[in-house]
């Protein structure tokens, strides 16, 4: 397990997250809506961005290091190694979803592990009278992932910052699951059975 999401040295909080799904399907303009506060009209295919934001989110503080990651198949070569180093996964869908069972069972099969914190989101929901995958749909995808599911729109600043915020909430409830904190004594225990998380 990586240490990476627990405090650092400083004292703070840190999170990788990394924002996946197919092409054109609202990645960077949800990404660039969250860091910077403004819609992208432009498509410009990704290779990878990287972003970094300090967050308060339930009062406490985090900063979340962000991978904007390419969705076009040409780029595909390069999805498992930053899979290995996600602390938790945006699932962003738009026309269809196909893709994303794909994505989630290639982040299961790289992490090694049944489950890992994931969101699905639902993009472009300005675009209501154009959609192709009605909400239950999502939301019946979004339970056979067992994930938790949302409906966005960067356009429109709709569910941007709750997206990030809720994947946090996932992976620190998923991380406190895995290694939960735990007094002095107990701690030297579970550090002998092989408890990787570093507590400051
Ligand atoms: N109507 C509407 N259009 C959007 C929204 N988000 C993105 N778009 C448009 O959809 C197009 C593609 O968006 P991107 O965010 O670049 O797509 P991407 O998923 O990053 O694509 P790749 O980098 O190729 O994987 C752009 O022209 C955006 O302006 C949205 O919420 N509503
Ligand atoms: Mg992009």
């Amino acid at each position: 397990m990586a240490t990476a999401g627990w405090r650092d040295g400083s004292g703070q909080e840190k999170y990788r997250l990394e924002v996946v799904g197919g092409g054109g399907v609202d990645k960077s303009a949800l990404t660039i809506q969250f860091i910077q506060s403004y819609f992208v009209t432009d498509y410009d295919p990704t290779i990878e961005d990287s972003y970094t934001k300090q967050c308060v989110i339930d009062d406490r503080a985090a900063r979340l290091d962000i991978l904007d990651t390419a969705g076009q198949e040409e780029f595909g070569a390069m999805r498992e190694q930053y899979m290995r180093t996600g602390e938790g996964f945006i699932f962003i869908f738009y026309f269809s979803f196909e893709e994303i069972y794909k994505f989630q069972r290639q982040i299961l099969r790289v992490k090694d592990r049944d489950e890992f914190p994931m969101i699905l989101v639902g993009n472009k929901a300005d675009l209501d009278h154009q959609r192709q995958v009605t909400q239950e749909e999502g939301q019946q995808l979004a339970r056979q992932l067992k994930v938790t599911y949302m409906e966005a729109s960067a356009k429109i600043r709709m569910n941007v910052d709750q997206a990030f915020h809720e994947l946090v909430r996932v992976i620190r409830k998923f991380q406190e699951q895995e290694c939960p904190p735990s007094p002095e004594p107990a701690r030297k225990e579970k550090d002998k059975k092989g408890c990787h998380c570093v507590i400051f």
